[in-house]
C-alpha cells in the first residue's frame, strides 16, 4: 500500500494549521483521525467524558489563547451531545473547528445517522462537508478561515468511508494563515469623531460603559482620560468586569447585575458612551438601565440593533483605542474639561464600605457574599477565575474585585448551567497552569460531574469552590417571588468533599470562613485538584433578584393590580 488514508491526510492538515491541542471523545467517526493527530503529530489530546464538555473545553481554550479551538466527536449521537456548547460558542463569537464523522455513505441505513448540517446551523455554527478527496484540503482551510474571520464555530463533517479512502499522493497543505487578510485597526472617520465629541462635551451626567473591545485594543488609558475630560463615571460589561477596579469613579458592572448605586446613577445618566461593547440585552438590562440617556457607541463593528432593540443614537466606527484617542484630541483642542458626574458626593457614595442588607445567613450556613470575598482575599490575583452560572454566579462576579478582566471568564452566552468544569479544564490546559479557580453552583457542577475523572486522569490541577445551597437556587428564588412552593427544586446538599475523594481528588467542607486561609496553604502544598464545599445560605438573595422581588411585590400591592 502506498499513500495514506484520508484521515491521516486530514490530520496532517490540522497539524499544519498549528493545532497542538485537541479535545475529544472518540468514536467510529473521529477515532482514526484523532489517533493520527496524536500519534503522527504529538498533538496534546484531552479525552473528555462527554462531548458537550469536549466542545466547551475547546471553546475555553480558544477564548484564552486567541487561537482556533479544536474538538472532535463521532457522528450522530456524538454530535447531538454538543448542541449546548456549540450554541454557546456561536453566541460568544468563539473561533472553533469541530471535526465530526458522518455516517458511511455506502451503508443502506445506519442507526447513528442524522442530518448534521441543519443541526449545526440551528446552533449558529457553519457546516462544511467534505464530499470528495480532491477538495478535502480546501474544505479544511475554509473551515479554519471561517472560524477565524467570522469568529464562529465551524463543524467539519466527513463520512467514515470517505475518511478511509487511500490517497496515493496528497498535495501539500497551505494553511489558512497564508490567505487571511491582515486587517489594520479600524480608524475613525474625522467628521463622525467631531459629532461624537460634541455630544460628549454637552453631557452633564455621562457614564462610560466599556466592553471587551477596550481590553483587546489596549484602550484603558485613553478611556480613563476621556472619563476625566468629560466627567464620566466608569462602568464595564460583565466580561470586562474589573477593568477599572480601584478608580474612585468606577461603578462596576453595567446591566442587570449592576449594584443598587450603579442602577440609580445609570437611571439619572444623560449620556452613555459605550466603548468596545456590543450593548447586549444583558448589558443594557433590556433597555431598562438608562432610560433617560442618549447613547454613543464607539466600536469596530457598531450595530444598529442588538437583541431586538436599537442600541445607540450615535455611532463611531473605530477600533476602541483609536476612536477614543481621536475624541480625546478634539476635546483637548477645545479645552473641554468638565466635572460632570464626578462630584465628591458621588465619589463618597461609590467608595462607602459595602453593606449587606439581607437577613443573616440561616444557622449552619455561610453567607455567599462573605464566602466569595474571603476567597477573593486569600487566592492571589494572578489566578484565573471561572465564574460559573446560576443564581450564585452573581456573588462571584461582584465580590472578586482587584482581578484583571483578562483572568476572568463568564460562561453566560447561552444562559446554560453545567459548563463550569469543562470550561475550567480548557483554561487549565491552555494556560498550562494550576492557578485556576472555578466557583460554581451545586446544580451546575452536578450536571457534568463526570469531568472530575477527566481532571484526575489528565493530572490537571485547579481549585473548585462549590457554592452549595442544595438547590436550583435560581428557580427557588423565582418560585418564592411567584408565591409557589420551591419543594420541587430543593435536592439537599451533595457532599462534594466525598465526591472529590471518590474521583481520587481532594475535598474539604468549609464550616467557618476562618478555615480558608489555612486550606489554601494546604492546597498549594498538594499536587491535586481540590473541591471546597461551602454550604451557602439559601435565604440570601442576589441584588438583581432582590430588586426583582421588590418590584414584583410593589406591583402586586398596587391598586391597579388588585
Ligand atoms: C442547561 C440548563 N438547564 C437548566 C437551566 C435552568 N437553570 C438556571 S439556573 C439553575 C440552577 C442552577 O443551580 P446551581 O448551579 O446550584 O446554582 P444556584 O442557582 O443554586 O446558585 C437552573 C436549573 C439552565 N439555565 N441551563
Ligand atoms: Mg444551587
Amino acid at each position: 500500500m502506498t499513500g495514506h488514508r484520508l484521515y491521516d491526510v486530514l490530520a496532517d492538515a490540522f497539524a499544519a494549521e498549528g493545532v497542538d491541542t485537541h479535545f475529544t471523545l472518540l468514536g467510529d467517526g473521529n477515532m482514526h483521525w484523532g489517533i493520527a493527530l496524536a500519534e503522527r503529530h504529538g498533538v496534546r489530546t484531552v479525552h473528555a467524558r462527554h462531548e458537550h464538555c469536549a466542545c466547551e473545553m475547546a471553546s475555553a481554550f480558544a477564548q484564552v489563547t486567541g487561537r482556533v479551538g479544536v474538538a472532535s466527536v463521532t457522528h450522530g449521537p456524538g454530535l447531538t451531545q454538543t448542541m449546548t456548547a456549540l450554541t454557546t460558542a456561536a453566541r460568544g463569537e468563539i473561533p472553533l473547528v469541530l471535526f465530526v464523522g458522518e455516517a458511511p455513505t455506502t451503508a443502506a441505513w445506519t442507526i447513528q445517522g442524522i442530518d448534521q448540517a441543519p443541526f449545526a446551523r440551528a446552533c449558529g455554527a457553519e457546516y462544511i462537508q467534505i464530499q470528495s478527496v480532491n477538495h478535502a484540503l480546501d474544505r479544511v482551510r475554509e473551515a479554519f478561515c471561517i472560524a477565524q474571520y467570522e469568529r464562529r464555530p465551524v463543524v467539519l463533517g466527513v463520512s467514515d468511508d470517505l475518511q478511509r479512502t487511500l490517497v496515493p499522493k496528497a498535495p501539500d497543505y497551505v494553511p489558512s494563515s497564508a490567505f487571511l487578510p491582515r486587517l489594520p485597526p479600524c480608524t475613525p472617520d474625522p467628521e463622525s469623531a467631531i459629532t461624537i465629541a460634541n455630544v460628549i462635551a454637552s453631557a452633564e451626567r455621562p457614564i462610560i460603559l466599556a466592553g471587551r473591545g477596550v481590553m483587546v485594543s489596549g484602550a484603558k488609558t485613553d478611556v480613563v482620560e476621556l472619563a476625566e475630560r468629560s466627567g464620566a463615571l466608569l462602568a464595564t460589561t460583565l466580561p470586562a468586569r474589573g477593568l477599572f477596579d480601584g478608580d474612585p469613579y468606577a461603578i462596576g458592572i453595567g446591566g442587570g447585575w449592576s449594584s443598587d448605586l450603579a442602577t440609580e446613577l445609570f437611571a439619572e445618566s444623560d449620556l452613555v458612551i459605550a466603548i468596545g461593547a456590543s450593548l447586549s440585552g444583558f448589558t443594557t438590562h433590556f433597555g431598562k438601565l438608562y432610560p433617560k440617556a442618549r447613547i454613543v457607541q464607539i466600536d469596530a463593528n457598531p450595530r444598529a440593533v442588538r437583541h431586538n432593540r436599537v442600541v445607540a443614537h450615535h455611532h463611531l466606527r473605530a477600533d476602541a483605542r483609536l476612536g477614543v484617542a481621536a475624541i480625546n484630541k478634539i476635546l483637548a483642542r477645545s479645552s473641554t474639561s468638565k466635572s460632570g458626574y464626578r462630584t465628591q458626593a458621588v465619589a463618597d457614595r461609590i467608595n462607602a464600605p459595602a453593606a449587606d442588607d439581607e437577613p443573616q445567613a440561616e444557622a449552619g450556613t455561610i453567607d455567599p457574599r462573605r464566602a466569595v470575598r474571603e476567597i477573593n482575599r486569600v487566592v492571589p490575583k494572578d489566578w484565573f477565575l471561572v465564574g460559573g452560572s446560576g443564581h450564585c454566579a452573581y456573588f462571584t462576579a461582584t465580590n472578586t474585585q482587584g482581578r484583571p478582566p483578562e483572568l476572568y471568564a463568564s460562561i453566560r452566552h447561552f444562559g446554560a448551567i453545567g459548563s463550569g468544569l469543562s470550561h475550567a479544564i480548557g483554561i487549565a490546559v491552555a494556560r498550562k497552569s494550576r492557578k485556576i479557580l472555578l466557583i460554581d453552583g451545586d446544580g451546575s457542577l452536578m450536571m457534568h460531574i463526570q469531568e472530575l475523572e477527566t481532571i484526575a486522569r489528565h493530572g490537571l490541577q485547579m481549585l473548585i469552590v462549590a457554592l452549595n445551597d442544595g438547590a436550583y437556587g435560581s428557580e427557588v428564588h423565582k418560585l418564592r417571588v411567584d408565591g409557589v412552593s420551591d419543594r420541587e427544586v430543593q435536592f439537599g446538599r451533595p457532599d462534594f468533599a466525598r465526591i472529590a475523594r471518590g474521583f481520587d481528588l481532594r475535598g474539604a467542607t468549609i464550616s467557618d470562613l476562618g478555615q480558608i486561609e489555612t486550606l489554601f496553604q494546604d492546597h498549594l502544598a498538594g499536587t491535586q485538584t481540590e473541591i471546597w464545599d461551602i454550604p451557602i445560605a439559601g435565604n440570601v438573595l442576589s441584588t438583581p433578584f432582590r430588586r426583582e422581588a421588590r418590584q414584583m411585590l410593589a406591583r402586586q400591592s398596587s391598586p391597579a393590580s388588585r
